[in-house]
């Protein structure tokens, strides 16, 4: 039976992956190489510091650790600013819904996200205090596909992996999801989303009581 949902935070609730993108993008591009949006699917759910190793090794570049940490300041400041603009218009489809409906289930709910920036973003969309818990990239050790950020999410909330749906977007994500024990529901593209339990292209029309079902057959 589900208790409780954990959700990612990029291309899940709000498409701020493609914010990611372009500023990892011009970082690359500033460094003399591009980053295709193919490659740019490997840094889903991946931390900060080991996207850049991802993006440095792509353009067989080498920094000394003192630009590496310049880079990452830039990037994150491109980022910041390029999320000047979000507000709740921004929240993805059926996200409010099934947010609402959890809710008034009195399920626990959870944040499980790779981003430093998790909280401002919750913030800008007005959705903060919806949330139980907050598990992001300022509480874990360890990246995705390694299930820590869902195991402290899960913690936060009073539930054991096995009670609680993840719903991710990323490949490393739906692996961690699957390591972990938790059921897992996958937003994109079901060639590319193997691991999860079911893929949907997004959450509209996806109601709790379609998700429930999901696990009873
Ligand atoms: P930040 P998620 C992840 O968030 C993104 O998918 C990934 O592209 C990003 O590098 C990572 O957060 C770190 O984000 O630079 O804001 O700390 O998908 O796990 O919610
Ligand atoms: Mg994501």
């Amino acid at each position: 039976m589900i208790k409780g949902f954990i959700f990612d935070l990029d291309g899940v609730i709000v498409d701020t992956a493609k914010y990611h993108y372009l500023a990892w993008k011009s970082l690359a591009n500033s460094l003399g190489f591009d980053l295709s949006e193919e490659e740019n699917e490997q840094l889903k759910g991946v931390s900060r510091v080991e996207s850049l190793e991802y993006i440095l090794k792509l353009g067989k570049v080498t920094l000394s650790d003192n630009e590496k940490s310049k880079f990452l300041y830039s990037k994150n400041d491109q980022y910041i600013n390029l999320l000047d603009e979000l507000s709740s218009d921004d929240i993805l489809p059926g996200i409010m819904n099934l947010l609402d409906e959890i809710k008034n289930a009195k399920m626990g709910l959870a944040l499980g996200s790779a981003s430093k920036n998790s909280k401002p973003i919750l913030s800008k969309l007005g959705i903060l205090e919806m949330f139980d818990f907050i598990s992001d990239g300022n509480s874990t050790s360890k990246s995705k596909p390694d299930p820590e950020v869902f195991y402290i999410a899960a913690k936060g909330i009073g539930l054991n992996p096995s009670d609680c749906v993840v719903v991710e977007d990323s490949i490393k994500g739906l692996e961690a999801a699957k390591t972990g024990g938790f059921m897992s529901i996958g937003l994109g593209d079901a060639k590319v989303l193997a691991n999860s339990d079911a893929t949907f292209e997004s959450l509209e029309g996806i109601t709790l009581t379609k998700i429930q079902n999901l696990y009873k057959s």
